[in-house]
């Protein structure tokens, strides 16, 4: 297992590299080109760039979360090809900067979604939560409105202020794509994908969509166990895999974690390990890391990874700001620190008892 933070990159991250190196254990970010809208290519010198930075604090760029996917692929519009042959030559750009992970995800119009990014716990942290009936109450725009108000002046990933401005626009992109039509569409993409992929042995590692099922009515494909083996096995190719998010699949608590580790096996490229607390249907919060925080049984967890050989990136997941911390909702410091303590321990413990 490689222990991991993400690192939104120089000039937009108030964490920085060095904070990250003196965590034990971490050997490496996963980091992007934040500046980077969906469907631009990214150049050699610009990664290479961000690579020197990285290796200069004595870290490795383990793989980069995200490269995002322009809409007109995920509906298939009449530039698909376009961006997808743009998407091929990022992928072969980083391929030669030697990084072999790439986390995307397959989302229509927006990215995760919460309701609150600041919901106060008894013990006085705060935390990202969701509610499905705030959510139902609101309309798209607001909700855009209400998520950078809360954002405290950072631009949140997948919430783009230059795609946000276009909802009208990416809505009706999506009018007759159902979860038949967006799963083809990801067929499609992939299998682009892979010769480039085969020849750089880059890992295409989708995120499960967050929370896991529809929002706003669009369609969603990858909230499950069947759903994740369905798009393994319609393009199925290694380097076609996984991000094993689950804090994303535990929104619902239908979902079996470790079962959905187990059935998912060589498939796995990169591991976000989180924790969730179901307090009604449709409503979570995101605890602290550990098991009794939560809904979620991070030691199975841990111990499925474990079980099926996975030794690739793991991050812990979105953290609780808890200390007086201010800084990007969810990506704090401290929280994901102690985060990463707890799941360096579940693993030695795991590996010396096995
Ligand atoms: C949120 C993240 C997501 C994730 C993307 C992957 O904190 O988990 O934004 O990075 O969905 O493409």
């Amino acid at each position: 297992m490689q222990m991991t933070m993400r690192w939104f990159g120089p000039g937009h991250d108030p964490v920085t590299l060095q904070q990250i190196r003196q965590v034990p254990g971490i050997v490496g970010v996963i980091t992007t080109l934040y500046n980077k809208l969906p469907g631009e290519r990214w150049e050699v010198a610009e990664i290479k760039a961000l690579k020197e930075t990285v290796e200069k604090s004595g870290l490795k760029l383990s793989g980069i979360e995200s490269v995002n996917v322009h809409d007109a692929i995920k509906t298939g519009g009449a530039e698909r090809d376009k961006y997808i042959d743009i998407y091929i030559e990022t992928l072969e750009n980083l391929g030669k900067q030697d990084i072999h992970l790439v986390c995307y995800n397959f989302m229509p119009v927006f990215d995760w979604t919460r309701s609150d990014l600041a919901k106060m716990r008894e013990d006085g942290s705060t935390v990202l939560a969701y509610d499905q009936k705030a959510i139902d109450a609101i309309n798209p725009d607001d909700m855009f409105a209400s998520i950078s108000k809360q954002s405290g002046g950072h631009t949140l990933a997948g919430w783009e202020p230059e795609r946000m401005a276009r909802l009208k626009e990416l809505f009706a992109m999506y009018k007759g794509i159902d979860e038949e039509k967006l799963l083809a569409n990801l067929g499609y993409f992939l299998t682009r994908l892979m010769p480039v992929c085969e020849k750089y042995n880059i890992n295409m590692a989708i995120h499960p969509d967050d929370p896991a099922w529809s929002v706003f009515g669009l369609p969603r494909i990858v909230t499950g166990k069947e759903k994740l083996l369905r798009i393994l096995q319609n393009v199925d190719n290694p380097h076609n895999g996984v991000t094993l998010c689950t804090g994303s699949l535990g929104s619902n608590p239908q979902n079996d974690i470790p079962d959905i580790i187990s059935a998912l096996k060589g498939r796995i490229h990169f591991a976000h390990v989180r924790n969730v607390r179901h307090t009604a249907p449709g409503v979570f919060e995101e605890s602290a890391h550990l098991s009794s925080d939560g809904s979620l049984d991070m030691f199975a967890i841990m111990k499925a990874l474990y079980d099926i050989g996975f030794r690739g990136a793991v991050r812990p997941d979105h953290g609780r700001a808890i200390w007086g911390e201010t800084g990007m909702p969810g990506y704090g410091l401290y929280d994901r620190a102690l985060g990463v303590a707890y799941l360096n321990g579940l693993y030695e413990a795991i590996d010396k008892m096995s």
